[in-house]
């Protein structure tokens, strides 16, 4: 079978739809950090919407961690396919807008040369929660991470995101060289302010000349949204025998697709507005209202999914009484606490559902379940921080949390081990160890990690009361049943 590669473009197979531009016209106009699954499904879609008119905008990608995205893209000249699924069909399309992709262990001189250069004007990011080095509950640099003690240490060497982004931006300031906007796409709570501020601190503690710099620079914060399952060797095998190509790493995604963005590039950017973003002045509600409709229902289906057995989303959605738990998490006790004028929040919700159930998207709830411990502060338990504030109940987010807490003890019910991914894998798997059978126990030692429940939440009777009596319930009967109860007592109220 052909590999995917420039020399096939012009002759692609009927059906797959190819870049509407002259790839040998395009140069860099971005750099992206984190050139994972996610990205490959959104910006750089977009971005390959736009080349035709506007060629100085490609990306040139980097990973920083694993160099498989470069490995499998390199044979590729760059290329792979976004097939868009759902029950009508597989639809592919090649994009074209990635030029290339660095690994930044072996490569990051080059890198960094690239990002100091004037052509580029962005950089983005999806690095994830955990590649900010920050910490969750306050959003602020954590200065004892191994990475960034290491880059404090070797700056011009380094491996961080934030190390990387401030070595770029001295080389740029000390050439005298206009700096790049850094926009985040990943799902942290004000992300253009968060990494901001985190970017800021890392800069202050090379000198305070490099922080005082890094406050005057734009940070545009995003909501950006498409469900993007990890591609499997199941799903290279299908879409090969579709188009008769092979292509190392195919992206399966959704056909919806959201991007909402801070109008603010100094640099200038690509229109994306053409390609269908929404430019806004605050991004900020728009954030909250994804992190806690889409996200808060995801961690919680994750959670108590995993635990009952089912191995996609959609499977989950298959459940009745899950599906109205998590009808009722987000009428009940997300959508009080979201002011968005001018949209429908109703229909938000019943359209995410509708995606929840899309059959042919085969979305792990394991995937979902990963680095727990760095989603739950935006994605359950700010919305029950505002739920307390006003005296309401959160009978199902704190199932949420409680099906947290008994996911990461690493046993299912089955008393199979769970393969838990988490940076804070070991500390909770030698709380839950301690606790041994004791619920009570358990619940007071993941609720004092700081990181996750701030100082607040440990010292809340009603967070206790709520979240440690539905842990104790679902070792008790069970997440099927301790799902039942909530639901039966919601309709009740
Ligand atoms: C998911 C998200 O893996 C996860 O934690 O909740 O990646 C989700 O699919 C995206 O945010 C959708 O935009």
């Amino acid at each position: 079978m052909t590999r995917l590669s420039a020399a096939i473009l012009a002759n692609a197979p009927a059906g797959v739809a190819v870049p509407n531009y002259d790839r040998s016209q395009i140069t860099p106009g971005i750099v992206h950090l984190g050139i994972g699954a996610f990205h490959r499904a959104h910006m750089a879609v977009y971005v390959d919407d736009l080349l035709r008119d506007n060629p100085d905008w490609a990306i040139i990608g980097a990973s920083l961690r694993r160099p498989d995205t470069k490995e499998a893209l390199e044979p590729q000249d760059g290329l792979y396919t976004v097939a868009v699924r759902d029950a009508s069909g597989t639809h592919p399309r090649i994009i074209g807008s990635i030029l290339k992709v660095l690994d930044a262990n072996t490569e990051r001189q080059e890198l960094l040369e690239l990002m100091a250069s004037p052509q580029i004007r962005i950089v983005s990011l999806t690095v994830t929660e955990k590649g900010y080095c920050h910490d969750p509950a306050t959003g602020e640099l954590d200065q004892r991470h191994p990475d960034i003690v290491h880059d404090l240490a070797n700056p011009t060497a380094p491996r961080s995101a934030p190390g990387i982004l401030v070595e770029a931006l001295a080389r740029r300031k000390a050439a005298g060289i206009a700096p790049f906007a850094v926009m985040s796409c990943d799902n942290l709570p004000c992300n253009g302010a968060t990494v901001k501020r985190i970017v800021q601190k890392y800069a202050s503690m090379m000198s305070a000349d490099l922080g005082q710099y890094v406050s005057t620079l734009a940070f545009p914060g995003t909501m950006v949204d498409r469900i993007v399952p990890s591609t499997t060797d199941a799903d290279r095998a299908t879409l090969a025998g579709f188009t008769g190509m092979e292509d190392a790493w195919p992206i399966m995604t959704e056909p919806f697709t959201q991007w909402v963005i801070e109008d603010h590039f100094p640099q200038g950017r690509p229109p994306f507005e053409k390609a269908g973003a929404q430019l806004v002045e605050d991004v900020e509600p728009f954030e909250r209202m994804k992190l806690r409709m889409l996200n808060g229902s995801h961690s919680t289906m994750a959670y108590l999914g995993y635990l009952a057995g089912y191995e996609y989303i959609s499977d989950v959605m298959g459940d009745a009484d899950f599906v109205k738990l998590i009808h009722g998490l987000m009428t009940e006790e997300a959508m009080p606490t979201l002011d968005m004028p001018g949209v429908d929040l109703a229909a938000y919700r019943d359209q995410l559902l509708e995606r929840f159930r899309n059959p042919a998207l085969k979305h792990r709830t394991w995937q979902i379940a990963m680095d727990g411990s760095q989603k739950l502060p935006q994605r359950l338990l700010g919305t029950i921080r505002d739920r307390l504030k006003s005296g309401q109940p959160f009978d199902r987010l704190g199932l949420g949390v409680a099906a947290w807490m008994r996911y990461v003890v690493g046993i299912d019910e089955k008393g199979e081990n769970i393969d838990v991914r988490d940076p804070l894998a070991m500390r909770m798997m030698a709380i839950a160890a301690d606790a041994g059978d004791d619920a009570e126990a358990l619940y007071e030692g993941l609720v004092g990690l700081a990181e996750v429940f701030g100082s607040d939440l440990p010292g809340s009777q009603a967070f206790g009361e709520t979240v440690a009596t539905h842990l104790d319930e679902l070792f008790e009967v069970g997440v099927k049943e301790a799902v039942k109860e909530v639901v039966e007592e919601g309709t009740a109220s």
